[in-house]
Protein backbone atom coordinates (compact mmCIF):
# COMPACT_ATOMS: atom_id res chain seq x y z
CA UNK A 1 0.00 0.00 0.00
CA UNK A 2 1.74 3.58 -0.80
CA UNK A 3 -0.05 6.46 1.31
CA UNK A 4 0.43 10.10 0.62
CA UNK A 5 0.55 12.89 3.36
CA UNK A 6 -1.26 15.58 1.74
CA UNK A 7 1.11 18.97 2.25
CA UNK A 8 4.50 17.20 2.29
CA UNK A 9 7.19 16.17 0.09
CA UNK A 10 8.30 13.35 1.51
CA UNK A 11 5.86 9.73 1.79
CA UNK A 12 4.91 6.68 4.18
CA UNK A 13 5.41 3.03 1.80
CA UNK A 14 4.35 0.14 3.26
CA UNK A 15 6.25 -2.48 1.55
CA UNK A 16 4.19 -5.23 0.26
CA UNK A 17 4.23 -7.42 -2.65
CA UNK A 18 7.51 -8.29 -4.61
CA UNK A 19 8.38 -4.29 -5.35
CA UNK A 20 10.42 -2.47 -3.33
CA UNK A 21 9.55 1.05 -2.79
CA UNK A 22 12.40 2.75 -3.66
CA UNK A 23 12.12 0.95 -7.10
CA UNK A 24 8.76 1.65 -7.53
CA UNK A 25 9.51 5.65 -7.18
CA UNK A 26 12.75 5.32 -8.83
CA UNK A 27 10.95 3.90 -11.89
CA UNK A 28 7.98 6.44 -11.50
CA UNK A 29 10.17 9.71 -10.84
CA UNK A 30 13.57 8.76 -11.73
CA UNK A 31 14.94 10.17 -8.79
CA UNK A 32 16.45 8.29 -6.37
CA UNK A 33 14.62 7.83 -3.23
CA UNK A 34 16.22 7.85 0.09
CA UNK A 35 14.39 6.26 2.95
CA UNK A 36 14.37 5.11 6.50
CA UNK A 37 12.56 2.18 8.35
CA UNK A 38 9.77 2.91 10.63
CA UNK A 39 8.85 -0.04 11.80
CA UNK A 40 5.46 -2.07 11.13
CA UNK A 41 6.96 -3.06 7.79
CA UNK A 42 7.06 0.53 6.34
CA UNK A 43 9.40 2.90 5.53
CA UNK A 44 9.48 6.52 5.69
CA UNK A 45 10.67 7.89 2.40
CA UNK A 46 11.81 11.31 1.62
CA UNK A 47 13.37 13.75 -1.87
CA UNK A 48 10.79 12.20 -3.88
CA UNK A 49 8.36 14.56 -5.37
CA UNK A 50 4.85 13.33 -4.46
CA UNK A 51 1.51 14.68 -5.83
CA UNK A 52 -1.06 12.52 -5.09
CA UNK A 53 -2.13 9.65 -3.47
CA UNK A 54 -1.83 5.94 -4.72
CA UNK A 55 -3.20 3.17 -2.72
CA UNK A 56 -3.06 -0.54 -4.06
CA UNK A 57 -6.50 -1.07 -2.99
CA UNK A 58 -8.15 1.97 -4.23
CA UNK A 59 -5.91 3.11 -7.03
CA UNK A 60 -6.22 6.94 -8.15
CA UNK A 61 -4.46 7.27 -11.54
CA UNK A 62 -3.82 10.26 -13.76
CA UNK A 63 -4.98 9.23 -17.27
CA UNK A 64 -3.80 11.27 -20.27
CA UNK A 65 -6.46 11.19 -22.98
CA UNK A 66 -5.26 13.12 -26.45
CA UNK A 67 -7.83 13.21 -28.94
CA UNK A 68 -10.25 13.64 -26.07
CA UNK A 69 -12.22 17.25 -27.88
CA UNK A 70 -13.24 14.91 -30.65
CA UNK A 71 -15.54 12.34 -31.12
CA UNK A 72 -14.86 9.06 -29.01
CA UNK A 73 -12.54 11.21 -27.43
CA UNK A 74 -15.06 13.47 -25.56
CA UNK A 75 -17.37 10.40 -25.10
CA UNK A 76 -14.58 8.63 -23.19
CA UNK A 77 -13.48 11.65 -20.90
CA UNK A 78 -17.44 11.73 -20.09
CA UNK A 79 -17.74 7.75 -19.23
CA UNK A 80 -14.53 7.52 -17.02
CA UNK A 81 -15.28 10.74 -15.39
CA UNK A 82 -18.93 8.89 -14.08
CA UNK A 83 -17.52 5.92 -14.13
CA UNK A 84 -14.55 6.71 -12.09
CA UNK A 85 -14.80 9.51 -10.79
CA UNK A 86 -11.71 9.73 -8.11
CA UNK A 87 -9.55 8.99 -11.15
CA UNK A 88 -7.93 12.50 -12.78
CA UNK A 89 -8.34 12.97 -16.21
CA UNK A 90 -5.70 15.31 -18.35
CA UNK A 91 -7.36 16.15 -21.88
CA UNK A 92 -4.78 16.71 -24.35
CA UNK A 93 -6.42 18.21 -27.62
CA UNK A 94 -4.93 20.53 -30.46
CA UNK A 95 -8.44 21.59 -31.36
CA UNK A 96 -8.11 20.63 -35.06
CA UNK A 97 -10.98 21.29 -37.55
CA UNK A 98 -12.68 18.02 -36.00
CA UNK A 99 -11.79 19.13 -31.96
CA UNK A 100 -14.30 21.24 -30.19
CA UNK A 101 -14.16 22.84 -26.67
CA UNK A 102 -17.46 23.64 -26.70
CA UNK A 103 -18.05 19.79 -26.50
CA UNK A 104 -16.21 19.22 -22.98
CA UNK A 105 -18.34 22.57 -21.24
CA UNK A 106 -20.01 20.60 -18.80
CA UNK A 107 -16.58 18.75 -17.58
CA UNK A 108 -14.77 21.61 -17.87
CA UNK A 109 -15.25 22.83 -13.94
CA UNK A 110 -14.96 19.52 -12.90
CA UNK A 111 -11.88 19.21 -10.47
CA UNK A 112 -10.75 16.01 -11.72
CA UNK A 113 -10.78 17.48 -15.29
CA UNK A 114 -7.81 19.36 -16.83
CA UNK A 115 -7.63 20.32 -20.68
CA UNK A 116 -4.96 20.94 -22.42
CA UNK A 117 -4.02 23.02 -25.94
CA UNK A 118 -1.44 20.38 -26.96
CA UNK A 119 -0.34 19.00 -30.14
CA UNK A 120 0.68 15.46 -29.72
CA UNK A 121 3.50 16.08 -32.42
CA UNK A 122 4.92 18.98 -30.17
CA UNK A 123 7.89 16.96 -28.19
CA UNK A 124 8.80 19.70 -26.08
CA UNK A 125 5.37 20.37 -25.03
CA UNK A 126 4.50 16.53 -24.39
CA UNK A 127 7.86 16.21 -22.40
CA UNK A 128 6.40 19.11 -19.94
CA UNK A 129 3.22 18.05 -19.61
CA UNK A 130 4.53 14.78 -18.31
CA UNK A 131 6.57 16.66 -15.64
CA UNK A 132 3.67 18.36 -14.62
CA UNK A 133 0.87 15.39 -14.29
CA UNK A 134 2.96 12.44 -13.95
CA UNK A 135 0.59 10.48 -15.72
CA UNK A 136 -0.03 6.55 -14.98
CA UNK A 137 -1.74 5.84 -18.14
CA UNK A 138 -2.17 7.49 -21.87
CA UNK A 139 -5.18 6.44 -24.03
CA UNK A 140 -3.75 7.78 -27.18
CA UNK A 141 -7.30 8.82 -29.73
CA UNK A 142 -5.44 12.10 -30.92
CA UNK A 143 -5.29 11.24 -34.73
CA UNK A 144 -6.74 12.38 -38.18
CA UNK A 145 -9.67 9.89 -38.50
CA UNK A 146 -11.48 10.97 -41.91
CA UNK A 147 -10.63 8.17 -44.91
CA UNK A 148 -11.48 10.79 -47.21
CA UNK A 149 -9.69 13.71 -46.14
CA UNK A 150 -6.51 11.35 -46.00
CA UNK A 151 -7.72 10.39 -49.60
CA UNK A 152 -6.88 14.24 -50.26
CA UNK A 153 -4.09 15.38 -48.61
CA UNK A 154 -2.12 12.17 -46.69
CA UNK A 155 0.49 14.21 -45.31
CA UNK A 156 -0.89 15.12 -42.22
CA UNK A 157 -2.08 11.48 -41.72
CA UNK A 158 1.24 10.12 -41.17
CA UNK A 159 2.68 13.32 -39.27
CA UNK A 160 -0.35 13.03 -36.53
CA UNK A 161 -1.03 9.20 -36.57
CA UNK A 162 2.69 8.14 -36.51
CA UNK A 163 5.19 10.57 -35.80
CA UNK A 164 2.69 12.17 -32.75
CA UNK A 165 2.24 8.33 -31.61
CA UNK A 166 5.78 7.94 -31.53
CA UNK A 167 6.46 11.49 -29.68
CA UNK A 168 4.21 10.18 -26.45
CA UNK A 169 5.79 7.30 -26.38
CA UNK A 170 9.08 8.14 -26.09
CA UNK A 171 7.78 10.40 -23.36
CA UNK A 172 5.91 7.14 -21.96
CA UNK A 173 9.92 5.44 -21.72
CA UNK A 174 11.43 8.65 -20.47
CA UNK A 175 9.43 9.10 -17.73
CA UNK A 176 7.72 5.88 -16.82
CA UNK A 177 4.16 4.68 -17.58
CA UNK A 178 1.77 2.09 -16.28
CA UNK A 179 -0.01 1.77 -19.70
CA UNK A 180 -0.11 3.16 -23.05
CA UNK A 181 -3.06 2.28 -24.65
CA UNK A 182 -3.34 2.97 -28.33
CA UNK A 183 -7.20 3.73 -29.57
CA UNK A 184 -6.84 1.77 -33.22
CA UNK A 185 -9.28 0.67 -35.75
CA UNK A 186 -10.72 -2.31 -37.51
CA UNK A 187 -9.14 -0.53 -40.83
CA UNK A 188 -6.19 -2.04 -40.53
CA UNK A 189 -6.95 -5.02 -41.50
CA UNK A 190 -7.91 -3.79 -45.01
CA UNK A 191 -11.27 -5.58 -45.86
CA UNK A 192 -13.63 -8.42 -45.76
CA UNK A 193 -15.05 -9.83 -49.85
CA UNK A 194 -19.35 -9.06 -49.53
CA UNK A 195 -20.10 -12.49 -50.79
CA UNK A 196 -18.21 -14.02 -47.50
CA UNK A 197 -20.60 -13.27 -44.59
CA UNK A 198 -18.78 -16.14 -42.86
CA UNK A 199 -15.14 -13.74 -42.52
CA UNK A 200 -14.66 -11.94 -39.82
CA UNK A 201 -11.42 -9.51 -38.55
CA UNK A 202 -9.53 -11.61 -35.85
CA UNK A 203 -6.45 -10.26 -33.72
CA UNK A 204 -4.29 -12.91 -36.17
CA UNK A 205 -5.67 -11.17 -39.04
CA UNK A 206 -3.25 -9.71 -41.32
CA UNK A 207 -2.64 -5.82 -41.47
CA UNK A 208 -3.52 -5.15 -45.22
CA UNK A 209 -4.80 -1.54 -45.57
CA UNK A 210 -6.75 0.05 -48.21
CA UNK A 211 -6.51 3.85 -47.32
CA UNK A 212 -3.48 6.41 -46.53
CA UNK A 213 -5.39 6.82 -43.44
CA UNK A 214 -5.85 3.03 -42.20
CA UNK A 215 -2.17 3.17 -43.19
CA UNK A 216 -1.35 5.39 -41.26
CA UNK A 217 -2.80 3.94 -38.03
CA UNK A 218 -1.38 0.29 -39.23
CA UNK A 219 2.30 1.87 -39.24
CA UNK A 220 1.48 3.34 -35.67
CA UNK A 221 0.29 0.14 -34.42
CA UNK A 222 3.30 -1.63 -35.61
CA UNK A 223 5.24 1.09 -33.80
CA UNK A 224 3.28 0.38 -30.80
CA UNK A 225 3.74 -3.32 -30.70
CA UNK A 226 7.78 -2.83 -31.54
CA UNK A 227 7.99 -0.31 -28.26
CA UNK A 228 6.82 -2.94 -26.53
CA UNK A 229 9.14 -5.51 -27.73
CA UNK A 230 12.33 -3.43 -28.15
CA UNK A 231 12.09 -1.19 -24.81
CA UNK A 232 9.75 -3.21 -22.72
CA UNK A 233 6.76 -0.26 -23.06
CA UNK A 234 3.35 -1.81 -21.12
CA UNK A 235 1.30 -1.39 -23.95
CA UNK A 236 -2.13 -2.57 -25.37
CA UNK A 237 -4.28 -1.42 -28.58
CA UNK A 238 -7.81 -1.64 -29.16
CA UNK A 239 -9.34 -2.30 -32.65
CA UNK A 240 -13.01 -1.07 -33.30
CA UNK A 241 -15.70 -0.81 -35.87
CA UNK A 242 -17.48 1.97 -36.71
CA UNK A 243 -18.60 4.05 -34.04
CA UNK A 244 -21.73 5.96 -33.95
CA UNK A 245 -23.28 8.35 -31.42
CA UNK A 246 -23.90 11.95 -29.68
CA UNK A 247 -20.71 14.67 -30.68
CA UNK A 248 -19.34 12.63 -34.36
CA UNK A 249 -18.27 15.43 -36.60
CA UNK A 250 -20.80 15.50 -39.33
CA UNK A 251 -18.20 14.52 -42.27
CA UNK A 252 -18.85 10.63 -41.02
CA UNK A 253 -21.62 8.99 -43.01
CA UNK A 254 -24.68 8.75 -39.75
CA UNK A 255 -24.38 13.02 -38.95
CA UNK A 256 -23.54 13.88 -42.52
CA UNK A 257 -27.33 12.12 -43.53
CA UNK A 258 -28.90 13.29 -40.61
CA UNK A 259 -27.49 17.10 -41.00
CA UNK A 260 -28.30 16.83 -44.59
CA UNK A 261 -31.91 15.16 -44.13
CA UNK A 262 -32.62 17.99 -41.99
CA UNK A 263 -31.68 20.65 -44.24
CA UNK A 264 -33.44 18.68 -46.91
CA UNK A 265 -30.41 18.37 -48.87
CA UNK A 266 -29.09 15.31 -50.81
CA UNK A 267 -27.87 12.36 -48.96
CA UNK A 268 -24.44 11.75 -50.96
CA UNK A 269 -24.28 7.88 -51.24
CA UNK A 270 -20.86 6.46 -52.49
CA UNK A 271 -21.22 3.93 -55.25
CA UNK A 272 -23.95 1.94 -54.59
CA UNK A 273 -24.31 2.11 -51.21
CA UNK A 274 -23.97 -1.90 -50.60
CA UNK A 275 -20.82 -0.89 -48.48
CA UNK A 276 -20.91 -2.40 -45.18
CA UNK A 277 -19.45 -1.29 -41.73
CA UNK A 278 -20.11 -2.89 -38.46
CA UNK A 279 -21.57 -0.20 -35.86
CA UNK A 280 -21.04 0.24 -32.60
CA UNK A 281 -22.46 2.35 -30.02
CA UNK A 282 -19.46 5.07 -29.09
CA UNK A 283 -20.22 4.20 -25.06
CA UNK A 284 -19.71 0.64 -25.66
CA UNK A 285 -16.49 1.21 -27.26
CA UNK A 286 -16.14 3.70 -24.54
CA UNK A 287 -16.70 0.60 -21.71
CA UNK A 288 -14.17 -1.53 -23.71
CA UNK A 289 -11.31 0.37 -23.60
CA UNK A 290 -11.62 1.00 -19.54
CA UNK A 291 -11.57 -2.25 -19.45
CA UNK A 292 -8.59 -3.28 -21.33
CA UNK A 293 -7.02 -0.63 -19.45
CA UNK A 294 -7.89 -2.29 -15.74
CA UNK A 295 -7.57 -6.15 -16.86
CA UNK A 296 -6.34 -6.18 -20.45
CA UNK A 297 -2.58 -8.05 -21.28
CA UNK A 298 0.07 -6.12 -21.73
CA UNK A 299 1.83 -6.26 -25.53
CA UNK A 300 -2.02 -7.96 -26.50
CA UNK A 301 -4.43 -6.41 -29.49
CA UNK A 302 -8.30 -6.56 -28.58
CA UNK A 303 -10.48 -6.44 -31.31
CA UNK A 304 -13.86 -4.23 -30.56
CA UNK A 305 -17.17 -4.75 -32.42
CA UNK A 306 -20.47 -5.60 -31.71
CA UNK A 307 -21.46 -8.00 -34.75
CA UNK A 308 -24.30 -5.57 -36.23
CA UNK A 309 -23.43 -5.14 -39.90
CA UNK A 310 -25.26 -2.86 -42.28
CA UNK A 311 -25.07 -1.74 -45.52
CA UNK A 312 -24.70 1.60 -46.43
CA UNK A 313 -27.66 2.36 -47.81
CA UNK A 314 -29.93 0.69 -45.42
CA UNK A 315 -28.69 3.04 -42.79
CA UNK A 316 -29.56 5.76 -44.95
CA UNK A 317 -33.15 4.72 -45.79
CA UNK A 318 -32.95 4.00 -42.08
CA UNK A 319 -32.57 7.96 -41.24
CA UNK A 320 -34.82 8.67 -43.96
CA UNK A 321 -37.58 6.60 -42.10
CA UNK A 322 -37.08 7.80 -38.59
CA UNK A 323 -36.84 12.12 -39.46
CA UNK A 324 -39.71 11.33 -41.92
CA UNK A 325 -37.86 12.37 -45.07
CA UNK A 326 -38.64 10.99 -48.32
CA UNK A 327 -35.83 8.70 -49.98
CA UNK A 328 -36.16 10.35 -53.18
CA UNK A 329 -33.02 12.88 -51.33
CA UNK A 330 -30.30 9.87 -51.74
CA UNK A 331 -28.18 10.68 -54.58
CA UNK A 332 -26.10 8.13 -55.60
CA UNK A 333 -22.02 9.26 -56.31
CA UNK A 334 -18.74 8.58 -57.63
CA UNK A 335 -17.49 6.17 -55.44
CA UNK A 336 -14.81 6.64 -52.54
CA UNK A 337 -11.15 6.01 -54.49
CA UNK A 338 -10.25 1.92 -52.67
CA UNK A 339 -13.39 1.68 -50.83
CA UNK A 340 -13.12 -0.92 -48.57
CA UNK A 341 -16.25 -3.44 -49.03
CA UNK A 342 -17.08 -4.46 -45.54
CA UNK A 343 -15.74 -4.87 -42.27
CA UNK A 344 -16.69 -7.08 -39.60
CA UNK A 345 -15.07 -7.73 -36.14
CA UNK A 346 -15.11 -10.67 -33.97
CA UNK A 347 -14.92 -9.81 -30.45
CA UNK A 348 -13.91 -12.83 -29.05
CA UNK A 349 -11.23 -12.16 -27.30
CA UNK A 350 -12.41 -9.42 -25.47
CA UNK A 351 -15.52 -11.17 -24.47
CA UNK A 352 -13.28 -14.16 -23.36
CA UNK A 353 -10.89 -12.45 -21.64
CA UNK A 354 -13.05 -9.62 -19.76
CA UNK A 355 -16.28 -10.15 -20.18
CA UNK A 356 -16.92 -7.14 -22.55
CA UNK A 357 -19.89 -7.46 -24.46
CA UNK A 358 -22.06 -4.51 -26.46
CA UNK A 359 -24.84 -3.27 -24.20
CA UNK A 360 -26.54 -0.84 -26.74
CA UNK A 361 -29.17 -2.07 -29.69
CA UNK A 362 -28.43 -0.40 -33.02
CA UNK A 363 -31.94 -0.27 -33.11
CA UNK A 364 -31.76 1.49 -29.77
CA UNK A 365 -28.51 3.30 -30.32
CA UNK A 366 -29.32 4.85 -34.01
CA UNK A 367 -32.61 6.07 -32.28
CA UNK A 368 -31.20 7.79 -29.51
CA UNK A 369 -28.03 9.11 -31.71
CA UNK A 370 -30.55 10.74 -33.92
CA UNK A 371 -32.39 12.69 -31.11
CA UNK A 372 -29.34 13.81 -29.67
CA UNK A 373 -28.92 15.73 -33.38
CA UNK A 374 -32.28 16.86 -33.21
CA UNK A 375 -31.92 18.04 -29.35
CA UNK A 376 -28.62 19.73 -30.31
CA UNK A 377 -28.83 21.29 -33.69
CA UNK A 378 -26.60 24.29 -32.22
CA UNK A 379 -23.51 22.08 -32.12
CA UNK A 380 -23.66 20.75 -35.62
CA UNK A 381 -24.90 23.91 -37.47
CA UNK A 382 -22.01 26.26 -36.07
CA UNK A 383 -19.95 23.40 -37.02
CA UNK A 384 -21.14 23.56 -41.02
CA UNK A 385 -21.58 27.00 -41.19
CA UNK A 386 -17.55 27.70 -40.60
CA UNK A 387 -14.82 25.72 -42.88
CA UNK A 388 -17.08 23.14 -43.25
CA UNK A 389 -18.67 24.61 -45.91
CA UNK A 390 -15.51 25.06 -48.11
CA UNK A 391 -14.76 21.49 -47.12
CA UNK A 392 -17.96 20.05 -48.41
CA UNK A 393 -18.38 21.79 -51.42
CA UNK A 394 -15.03 20.85 -52.30
CA UNK A 395 -15.84 17.02 -51.34
CA UNK A 396 -19.40 16.65 -52.78
CA UNK A 397 -19.49 20.32 -55.47
CA UNK A 398 -19.18 18.00 -58.60
CA UNK A 399 -19.22 14.57 -57.50
P1 LIG B 1 -12.20 12.75 -34.38
O1 LIG B 1 -11.65 13.20 -35.69
O2 LIG B 1 -13.61 13.06 -34.04
O3 LIG B 1 -11.30 13.34 -33.19
C1 LIG B 1 -9.92 13.42 -33.26
C2 LIG B 1 -9.44 14.41 -32.20
O4 LIG B 1 -8.02 14.42 -32.22
C3 LIG B 1 -9.90 15.84 -32.44
O5 LIG B 1 -10.39 16.40 -31.25
C4 LIG B 1 -8.64 16.55 -32.91
O6 LIG B 1 -8.61 17.93 -32.56
C5 LIG B 1 -7.57 15.77 -32.17
N1 LIG B 1 -6.27 15.84 -32.84
C6 LIG B 1 -6.01 15.65 -34.16
N2 LIG B 1 -4.70 15.84 -34.39
C7 LIG B 1 -4.12 16.12 -33.19
C8 LIG B 1 -2.78 16.39 -32.78
N3 LIG B 1 -1.78 16.40 -33.67
N4 LIG B 1 -2.55 16.63 -31.47
C9 LIG B 1 -3.56 16.62 -30.57
N5 LIG B 1 -4.84 16.40 -30.91
C10 LIG B 1 -5.12 16.14 -32.21
O7 LIG B 1 -11.91 11.19 -34.32
P2 LIG B 1 -12.74 10.03 -33.64
O8 LIG B 1 -13.73 9.51 -34.59
O9 LIG B 1 -13.18 10.45 -32.29
O10 LIG B 1 -11.60 8.92 -33.51
C11 LIG B 1 -10.78 8.87 -32.36
C12 LIG B 1 -9.80 7.73 -32.50
O11 LIG B 1 -10.50 6.51 -32.66
C13 LIG B 1 -8.90 7.85 -33.73
O12 LIG B 1 -7.62 7.42 -33.37
C14 LIG B 1 -9.52 6.91 -34.74
O13 LIG B 1 -8.54 6.39 -35.61
C15 LIG B 1 -10.08 5.84 -33.84
N6 LIG B 1 -11.25 5.11 -34.33
C16 LIG B 1 -12.36 5.79 -34.77
C17 LIG B 1 -13.48 5.08 -35.18
C18 LIG B 1 -14.74 5.80 -35.63
O14 LIG B 1 -15.67 5.13 -36.07
N7 LIG B 1 -14.84 7.11 -35.53
C19 LIG B 1 -13.47 3.70 -35.17
C20 LIG B 1 -12.31 3.03 -34.73
C21 LIG B 1 -11.22 3.76 -34.31
O1 LIG C 1 -21.00 10.97 -47.63
C1 LIG C 1 -20.72 9.78 -47.43
N1 LIG C 1 -21.31 8.82 -48.19
C2 LIG C 1 -21.05 7.49 -48.06
O2 LIG C 1 -21.61 6.67 -48.78
C3 LIG C 1 -19.78 9.36 -46.42
C4 LIG C 1 -19.11 10.37 -45.54
C5 LIG C 1 -19.54 8.01 -46.30
N2 LIG C 1 -20.12 7.11 -47.10
C6 LIG C 1 -19.81 5.68 -46.93
C7 LIG C 1 -18.35 5.33 -46.95
C8 LIG C 1 -18.25 4.16 -46.00
O3 LIG C 1 -18.52 2.96 -46.70
O4 LIG C 1 -20.26 5.31 -45.62
C9 LIG C 1 -19.36 4.40 -45.00
C10 LIG C 1 -18.87 5.00 -43.69
O5 LIG C 1 -18.05 6.11 -44.01
P1 LIG C 1 -17.33 7.00 -42.89
O6 LIG C 1 -18.36 7.50 -41.94
O7 LIG C 1 -16.46 7.98 -43.58
O8 LIG C 1 -16.51 5.89 -42.11
P2 LIG C 1 -15.38 4.84 -42.57
O9 LIG C 1 -14.73 5.26 -43.81
O10 LIG C 1 -16.02 3.48 -42.53
O11 LIG C 1 -14.34 5.00 -41.36
C11 LIG C 1 -14.82 5.11 -40.00
O12 LIG C 1 -14.69 3.91 -39.32
C12 LIG C 1 -13.40 3.47 -38.99
C13 LIG C 1 -14.06 6.21 -39.24
O13 LIG C 1 -14.17 7.43 -39.95
C14 LIG C 1 -12.63 5.84 -39.01
O14 LIG C 1 -11.98 6.84 -38.23
C15 LIG C 1 -12.60 4.54 -38.28
O15 LIG C 1 -11.30 4.12 -38.13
Amino acid sequence: MFTTPDDCNSMIVKVSGNERPETFFARRNKQATKSRDIGDNCKFSYNVEVQYKRQQEDKTLNIIVTGGAGFIGSNFVFYMIEKHPEDRIICVDSLTYAGNLSTLESVMDNPAFRFVKLDIRDREGVEKLFVEEKPDVVVNFAAESHVDRSIENPGIFLETNIMGTAVLMDACRKYGIQRFHQVSTDEVYGDLPLDRPDLFFTEETPIHTSSPYSTSKASADLLVLAYHRTYGLPVTISRCSNNYGPYQFPEKLIPLMIANALHDQPLPVYGEGLNVRDWLYVEDHCKAIDLILRGGRVGEVYNIGGHNEMRNIDIVKLICAELGKPESLIKYVTDRKGHDQRYAIDPAKIHGELGWLPETMFKDGIKKTIHWYLDNQAWWETIRSGEYRNYYEKMYGNR
